[in-house]
């Protein structure tokens, strides 16, 4: 598949920030969102490109560590495409039209662990997609937060159960609740992430971790991560089942109210939608 939505690179380990001499075996798999005109938001194909990449770094033995950041220095990533969103869905032709549900089952799957690279705009579907990574690592200018009850969307499963065991059940419910925008300071405070640095030591201090991870025994890190895995496996079936009630939800006027509102660039008005 050509990508337009994407780029994908690698990296050899001896080319890392902090190699010495040979450097370690192995390399590192770069996957970019190129939409920097839309914050890097994905639409159905970017999430399709996003997959094969993943796949591409999973087949590819010489990858040992993944990964995942934005185009430009605004955004990591904006979630769904609005623009695309309609009351069947984006377009595409299953589900909710994307398949954000395989996005994340290639993340958290794929036998290396992956890095989200956070450059700047963690939000919405975005924000879901750093903390189904394994670790991240973020700008001191990075901002995190979710919209779907602003935007008549909401990412269920992941995005909401995965996101209460990092971060605790009442810090959860007010990131979804009250769509609040959380700095990278208060994203460390609440272990939302490993590590924040000066955006311009980002690349650096991320590949310095890759460089780390590369150093390190593949296979047990393997097995960590499918053990971490296997206590959460269950909010697989809560996707899967939220995703189905969020394709009935974007036919209705309040979800199309909450799109509307954004895209026109004024408030919703969720409790009485004709009337906007
Ligand atoms: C990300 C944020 C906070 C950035 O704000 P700012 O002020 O830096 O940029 P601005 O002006 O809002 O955005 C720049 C351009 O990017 C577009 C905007 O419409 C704007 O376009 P123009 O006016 O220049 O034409 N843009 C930004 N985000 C977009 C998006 N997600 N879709 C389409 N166009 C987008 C601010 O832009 C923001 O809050 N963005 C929206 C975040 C959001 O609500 N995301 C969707 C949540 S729902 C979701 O992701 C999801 C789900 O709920 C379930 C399944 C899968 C996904």
């Amino acid at each position: 598949m050509p990508f337009t939505d994407i780029i994908y690179e690698t990296q050899p380990g001896t080319m890392l920030a902090g190699a010495e001499g040979d450097g370690p075996a192995g390399a590192v798999a770069w996957i970019t969102i190129n939409r920097p005109e839309v914050r890097n938001a994905f639409r159905a194909r970017t999430v399709d490109e996003l997959i094969a990449a993943f796949r591409m770094a999973w087949g590819d033995p010489d990858v040992g560590v993944v990964v995942l950041t934005g185009a430009g220095e605004k955004a990591f990533c904006s979630g769904g495409d609005q623009k695309d969103r309609s009351a069947a869905g984006y377009s595409s032709s299953a589900g909710i039209g994307m398949d954000v549900h395989g996005m994340h089952g290639v993340i958290r799957n794929i036998p290396k662990p992956v890095i989200a690279m956070v450059n700047g705009y963690a939000i919405g579907g975005g924000h879901v997609l750093h903390v189904v990574c394994d670790l991240s690592i973020a700008a001191d200018s990075a901002i995190f937060g979710q919209t779907g009850p602003r935007v008549g969307s909401v990412d269920p499963g992941f995005g909401t159960a995965y996101l209460a065991r990092v971060v605790g059940e009442k810090k959860a419910r007010e990131i979804w609740y009250l769509c609040r925008q959380y700095s990278a300071a208060d994203a460390l405070e609440m272990g939302l992430v490993n590590r924040v640095v000066p955006a311009t030591e980002l690349r650096a201090e991320t590949e310095r971790w890759c460089l780390e991870l590369l150093e390190k025994s593949p296979t047990a890190i393997q097995l960590a991560k499918v053990s971490f895995n296997a206590d959460t496996a269950h909010v697989d079936g809560i996707t899967e089942l939220g995703y189905s009630a969020l394709q009935l939800y974007y036919g209705t006027a309040e979800a199309q109210e909450g799109r509307n509102a954004f895209v026109e660039k004024r408030k919703p008005a969720f409790r009485n939608p004709e009337k906007s």
